[in-house]
């Protein structure tokens, strides 16, 4: 683990300087908020799994040609990444109705949206992450609107991808949360994909049952938040023993030094481990294709 100081520490992640100029070593940690950080706590191992989950999703996006800023893995919670600009919009895709998006337009959370919806953020928790229409973010001169193009088809094809990818591990992607970041190459801007996407970022349902997969588990309260994270892990494959997050996230907590875990590392659970999440209002239909 990175023992330097961090040059930016953010709610979920820390970022430190890089061991070649225009890179930068994003680590992940336990630590989770909600609400704007008015809800606060710990989810063991989560650092680990997402660290793992971005790696993962992040390499399947370059190999399609997808610009990212991951360039390797580097241990348990550590990645290196491309230092980029981040573009300070959060740019959310919507493939069902959930969340913020369910309340405001009183939609049954699961409802199948036609086509995917986009919508965009400010990324500013002193603000709350407002709403933001593209009238704005020119105005303000937060991104310019070729900028917005490329990002709406990156955006797009991400989230194509990613539904695709995880239906076939029998995981129902219901929104997700993108992050754009800017460089230069001589004069030449180019636009990647920034940030993580992980269990934090997305809304992941499990296509049989509906249980929720993701954050939505802590904010809500529901219970089964840790092994939610690593169903999903499992699933994907991420993580060959998956019980090392238990040992690695112990070592972690106790300042590095490896003490035994109690007693014997759990059993990967299953789904069904998951407490069901409050019933769905309504039963979400197939996603459609365009
Ligand atoms: N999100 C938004 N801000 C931070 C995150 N992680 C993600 C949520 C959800 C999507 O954006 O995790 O996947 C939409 O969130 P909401 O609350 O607007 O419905
Ligand atoms: N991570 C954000 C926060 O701390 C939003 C969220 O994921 O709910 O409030």
């Amino acid at each position: 683990m990175s023992s330097k100081t961090p040059i930016y520490e953010g709610k979920a992640k820390k970022l430190f300087e890089g061991p070649e100029p225009g890179t930068l070593i994003q680590h992940f940690k336990d630590d989770a908020t909600a609400f704007n950080a008015k809800k606060k706590g710990t989810i063991v191992g989560k650092g680990i799994i997402n660290n793992k989950i971005s790696e993962f999703l992040m390499t399947r996006l370059n190999d399609m040609g997808i610009p990212t800023h991951f360039i390797r893995g580097l241990n348990m919670r550590e990645q290196l990444v491309r230092a980029v600009d981040i573009i300070p919009i959060e740019v959310i895709i919507r493939n069902y109705a959930a969340g913020s998006f369910a309340e405001r337009f009183g939609a049954f959370e699961g409802e199948a949206l036609g086509s995917p919806l986009i919508e965009f953020c400010l990324k500013d928790d002193r603000l709350g992450d407002p709403f933001i229409a593209e009238d704005h973010i020119f105005a303000f001169g937060v991104a310019a609107p070729e900028e917005i193009d490329e990002i709406r088809h990156y955006a797009l094809r991400i989230n194509d991808f990613l539904s695709g990818l995880f239906y076939g591990h029998g995981i129902r992607l219901i929104d997700l949360k993108l992050e754009f970041g800017r460089f230069y190459e001589g004069e030449t801007e180019i636009i990647v994909l920034a940030d993580e996407i992980s269990p934090d970022t997305c809304r992941l349902w499990d296509i049989v049952t509906n249980d929720k997969m993701d954050k939505d588990r802590f904010r809500r309260d529901l219970g089964g938040t840790e092994e939610a994270y690593r169903e999903v892990a499992r699933r994907l494959g991420v993580l060959p023993n998956i019980n090392v997050v238990e040992k690695a996230s112990f070592a972690d907590i106790k300042g590095g030094k490896a003490k035994p875990a109690k007693g014997k590392a759990k059993p990967v659970k299953a789904v069904k481990a998951v407490k069901p999440a409050p019933k769905a209002k309504g039963k979400p239909t197939p996603k459609k294709k365009k």
